[in-house]
């Protein structure tokens, strides 16, 4: 990146517009198996818990029980990602906060218990039609990076076969069994928000693993620093010593580049390396514990 074609802000000069070819045939694919499925587990990211839901999802899944699954709690502003807690409970819907990295249980228990609680329902409308109960089937659909491939695999207790990042599903469906109540179709639907918000679209690009394709680094990282800026700037000044943001982000760039030895020869700032140094920083989670949304 040079210091002209740097960096005057993401608005009106990028518009995300990621709307992969295979969403159609997943959403397809999903609309055929619905009927075998007793509950939908919807995967997304507590550090974005707007940006990286499924706005469509209520057509896709009809009226199927749900239960909101909400990966990375360990990495969210709880205080932020709470609100969004309440606002999607208050909508009624069933949501779990999990930390999927964490040696205990917990967030697990919560989901099949949650997942329990709505097969009896489902049962006992079996039961009203002279049916015998049986195991819940239930599906996970989330957007890439969610959680959807970790959250199976301490469901299933192991690593699951058949779980992997390939969109759409495998030709012969497979049931893995989570418990002698509760099985999972062996492959997640992986589906994308809509992204007619740009906003959202930024947010999901900073925290997620498909940026690459669809942004080049520069707008993510001048996106990263004008969000830490408007959410967290004590966070901001902490890591990279800035108090505020130049209009054109050369003299953040350049205090950045200093701080962080980003120089290439001659002791120039390396406005590349500083970019993507500010993504890394974010994906790591060196800045701490951020949400990205906020509850309008
Ligand atoms: N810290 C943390 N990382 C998680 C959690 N859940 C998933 N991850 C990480 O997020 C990344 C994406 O997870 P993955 O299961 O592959 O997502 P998928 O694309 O939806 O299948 C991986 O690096 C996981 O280790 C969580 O609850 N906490
Ligand atoms: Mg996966």
């Amino acid at each position: 990146m040079s210091k002209t074609d740097n960096v005057n802000g993401y608005e009106g000069k990028k518009t995300i517009n990621w709307y992969p070819g295979h969403m159609a045939k997943t959403k397809r694919e999903i609309a055929e198996k619905l009927n075998l499925i007793d509950v939908v587990y919807e995967v997304i990211d507590s550090r974005m818990p707007y940006s990286s839901k499924i706005v469509d999802i209520e057509d896709l899944i009809k009226d199927k029980p749900r239960i909101l699954v909400m990966t990375k709690y360990d990495l969210c502003d709880e205080e932020e990602t709470n609100k969004f807690v309440k606002y999607y409970e208050e909508q009624g819907y069933k949501v779990v906060t999990v930390d999927l990295m964490s040696n205990n249980n917990n967030g697990v228990k919560k989901i099949i218990d949650a997942t329990n609680e709505l097969m009896k329902e489902v049962n006992k409308k079996r039961e009203e039609k002279g049916m015998m109960p049986r195991a819940g089937r239930v599906l996970i659909v989330g957007i890439p990076n969610a959680g959807k491939s970790t959250l199976i695999n301490r469901l299933v207790g192991r690593k699951a076969a058949g779980v992997g990042n390939t969109p759409g599903f495998t030709k012969s469906l497979s049931w893995i069994r989570i418990n002698k109540d509760l099985e999972l179709l062996d492959s997640p639907g992986i589906l994308w928000p809509k992204l007619e918000d740009q906003e959202a679209a930024h947010v999901l690009a900073s925290l997620s693993s498909i940026k690459e394709e669809i942004l080049n680094i520069d707008d993510i990282a001048i996106f990263i620093l004008k969000k830490m800026y408007e959410l967290y700037p004590e966070k901001l000044e902490e890591r990279y010593g800035i108090t505020e943001l130049d209009e054109d982000f050369i003299e953040t760039y350049d205090l950045i580049a200093s701080r962080r030895g980003a120089l290439s020869r001659g002791g120039v700032a390396d406005y590349e390396k500083v970019s993507g140094i500010i993504v890394k920083d974010l994906k790591n989670g060196y800045f701490g514990k951020i949400t990205l949304d906020r509850l309008k």
